[in-house]
């Protein structure tokens, strides 16, 4: 039963159980509104205890059901029904009371929660605004201000903001729901709580708040969901309670029936299939409680914080003291920023750091159960980093390397445990962003990468497996985008404007100030250990122009104030001369169509050989590693959504007009296209 009623003398406790997350989904809506059928008038009755399971009161609506006909009742039927109870109904909060949760307890007439409890509005993380009266009940609990930054930025907040606040009128510790029942029997004894007659006072907004505070918020975005969820908020100081609400309604409605919605729900399901990984029956995880990283620099330093962060001791290793300490130095003092910002306390950012040590002796790679290398991108160098660990770890101990691009089993065959041996390709800034490939070897035993996948949920991240080729499935897609950008300067386009079109379209970077920030030397190195070319790109670094670190690349840098400069321009111009291209003005679809195509036909090729399991896998990757923007869902979904038979087509116009092959639409997109379908689930 989802819906359970227990009676603890003259209170009743509604419990919600429907795992993992309490969605609420038809069986419990149906639950409540039996339950409070049962309950309306039942003798002796002073309160009821509206509770859900300690991992979660209740993570909103369920995201399954949106798309299809909706089952009646539908949320906001049981949450006023709850509001219309003649007797209290006290929200107890425990765990998670996200989106339709949030506003369920809002319907109730007090609300209790537990410390460590997450309350919020995330809807717009979603594509969505709250749809359930929250965008109207919030801002007139807990004002405008607080509101709309819940609501705006969908991040939640803990159970001691929420009573400080006011979002939750009591903080109980003790058992859960035991401890509710007390309380609500403080409430039945005339404790005040809330009335309809509060409801009803329009929220206020002093001298143009939401203005002033909304302009940041939605800045950063070109999607709706966040101006949508603006205008309800605004709705809650102008309009009555019932007329804001059909509003709130109406946008809902717009928004969940939208593409950018479909994108967000689309990756929220991607991402969490993503990290499942494909692996044989039965196979157990090894336990990983110590670890070692080799190298000190921002990688090596990011990756010991990762594990730092998770409570599990680690030991930095380098081959001199004086790296080792700049590397520890630069970790100590990223964590005391954090607790400045306030986003640690001082006590974490301390506790944190003690659990890394730094040492030039690699003989302490013995005690680890993991070793991961992040040591200068250079095979012989990897390699005999790995002969090396093969000598000193312990068996049974996971040998990772932390190459972008390497093959993985030219450095498994200099050790013998090839089986122990795999790719853990972190994201710079490790300790920032999201994403880890998880790159499977030949050789690589599937207890491995349970392991690998395992510790990656544990370090916070988004881990995917993937196959292993030149540059895995990010770096591989992201080469094609490179070399689209380079072609597109050839022929006509400034770096400013490809910049622009793809912040335009969402990103939050360009390629140029993207290979800026990075350094074009890095790029320029890795040209010439493939032997590849790159006219324009290879004369820019040829100038000496490094990107940010030189004060000039495709831009020139005050600080990291970024202006074009017309000796770009002229290097653009000799090159494409050199080549005999006769340079254009090229608009910005263009630039889009030409930029992501070349991707999503690498992907294609990366589906078809197996080095992605899913397309899904691809847009985690893209969505968590890249930042291509969620409102988008990854570049799998927006090819389905542009339609296959159009990548195609102009794919084959591209690959006519440069004469490069590699643009001719890779067999899986022909074959998707011919017989009109898309990839995997997404739209079609
Ligand atoms: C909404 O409420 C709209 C209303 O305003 C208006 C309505 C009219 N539905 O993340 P996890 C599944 S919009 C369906 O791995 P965690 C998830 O797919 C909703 N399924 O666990 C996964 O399945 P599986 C607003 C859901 O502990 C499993 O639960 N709410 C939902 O790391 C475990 O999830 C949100 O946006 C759902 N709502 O994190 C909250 N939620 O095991 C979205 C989860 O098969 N959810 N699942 O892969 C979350 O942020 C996290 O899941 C949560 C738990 C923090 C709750």
């Amino acid at each position: 039963m989802a819906v359970t009623v227990q009676r603890h003398d003259d209170i009743a406790v509604v419990s919600m159980d429907n795992p993992p997350v309490n969605a609420l989904g038809f069986a419990l809506r149906s639950g409540l509104m039996h339950a409070l059928t049962e309950l309306r008038g039942a003798e002796g009755l002073k309160a009821i205890v509206l509770a859900g399971t300690p991992r979660a009161f209740s993570g909103g609506a369920d995201i399954t059901e949106f798309g299809k006909p909706m089952q009646e009742p539908n949320l906001r039927v049981v949450i006023t029904a709850i509001e219309d109870m003649d007797i209290p109904v006290v929200a107890a909060i425990h765990g998670v009371a996200l989106g339709g949760g949030l506003e369920l307890a809002l319907g109730c007439h007090a609300r209790v929660a537990w410390a460590s409890a997450r309350l919020g509005l995330p809807e717009v993380k979603l594509g969505l605004l709250p749809g359930a009266g929250g965008t109207q009940r919030l801002p007139r609990v807990v004002g405008v201000e607080k509101a709309l930054s819940m609501i705006v930025t969908g991040n939640p907040i803990g159970g001691k903001e929420a009573a400080e606040i006011g979002l939750v009128d009591a903080l109980l510790d003790g058992a859960y729901p035991d401890a509710a029942v007390a309380w609500a029997r403080g409430v039945a004894a005339g404790r005040r709580v809330r009335d309809r007659e509060e409801k009803l006072q329009p929220a206020r907004d002093d001298a143009g708040l939401i203005d002033r505070l909304a302009a940041p918020l939605l800045k950063a975005s070109g999607a709706a969901a966040p101006k949508a969820c603006v205008e309800a908020v605004r709705n809650a100081t102008t309009m009555t309670f019932d007329d804001g609400a059909k509003a709130e309604r109406h946008l809902f409605e717009q928004l969940v029936a939208g593409d950018e919605s479909r994108a967000h729900r689309h990756a929220f399901f991607a991402e969490r299939e993503a990290q499942k990984a494909k692996l044989p029956a039965g196979t157990v995880a090894r336990k990983i409680e110590r670890a070692a990283v080799i190298g000190a620099g921002t990688m090596g330093g990011g990756i010991a914080m990762c594990f730092a962060n998770a409570g599990i001791p680690v030991t930095v290793i380098e081959t001199e003291q004086a790296p080792l300490d700049r590397g520890l130095g630069r970790v100590g003092e990223l964590y005391e920023g954090s607790a400045k910002r306030g986003s640690i306390t001082a006590d974490q950012a301390r506790d944190r750091r003690s659990l890394i040590e730094g040492t030039i002796d690699i003989e302490a790679v013995r005690h680890a159960d993991i070793v991961i290398e992040a040591v200068f991108e250079e095979m012989s160098v990897k390699r005999s980093v790995f002969e090396r660990l093969d000598r000193i770890a312990k068996p049974g101990a996971i040998l990772a390397t932390n190459t972008s691009y390497l093959d993985i089993d030219q450095i498994a065959a200099v050790t013998s445990r090839p089986a122990d041996v795999l790719g853990m390709h972190f994201f710079s800034p490790a300790n920032v962003m999201r994403l880890l490939e998880i790159v499977r070897g030949s050789q690589t035993s599937p207890e491995v990468i349970a392991t690998a996948s395992e510790l990656g949920k544990k370090l916070g991240k988004v881990s995917v497996v993937v196959g292993n080729c030149f540059g895995f499935v990010g770096n591989r897609i992201l080469s094609k985008r490179t070399d689209a950008a380079e072609r597109l300067l050839l022929d006509g386009a400034s770096p400013q404007e490809v910049d622009k079109a793809l912040t335009d379209f969402g990103f939050r970077m360009g390629p140029f100030a993207m290979a800026d920030l990075a350094g074009l030397d890095i790029g320029m190195r890795i040209r010439k250990a493939f032997g590849k070319r790159a006219p324009v790109a290879d004369a820019i670094t040829d100038a000496g122009r490094y990107g940010q670190k030189t004060g000039k690349g495709y831009y020139i840098y005050e600080g990291r104030q970024s202006t074009p400069d017309p000796e770009v321009d002229a290097i653009i111009e000799a090159e494409a001369a050199k080549l005999g291209i006769k340079r254009r003005k090229i608009g910005q679809h263009e630039i889009i169509e030409r930029l992501v195509y070349p991707m999503i036909n690498e992907a294609a090729r990366i589906l078809d050989e197996g080095i992605a399991d899913r397309p899904g896998d691809i847009d985690a990757i893209w969505l968590h590693g890249y930042n291509w923007p969620a409102w988008r869902g990854g570049p799998m979904f927006y090819a389905n959504l542009v339609g296959l038979p159009t990548v195609r087509d102009k794919l084959t116009q591209f690959a006519a007009a440069t004469g490069d092959k590699s643009l001719e639409p890779a067999p899986l997109l022909l074959r998707l296209a011919d017989s009109g379908q898309g990839f995997g689930n997404g739209p079609q």
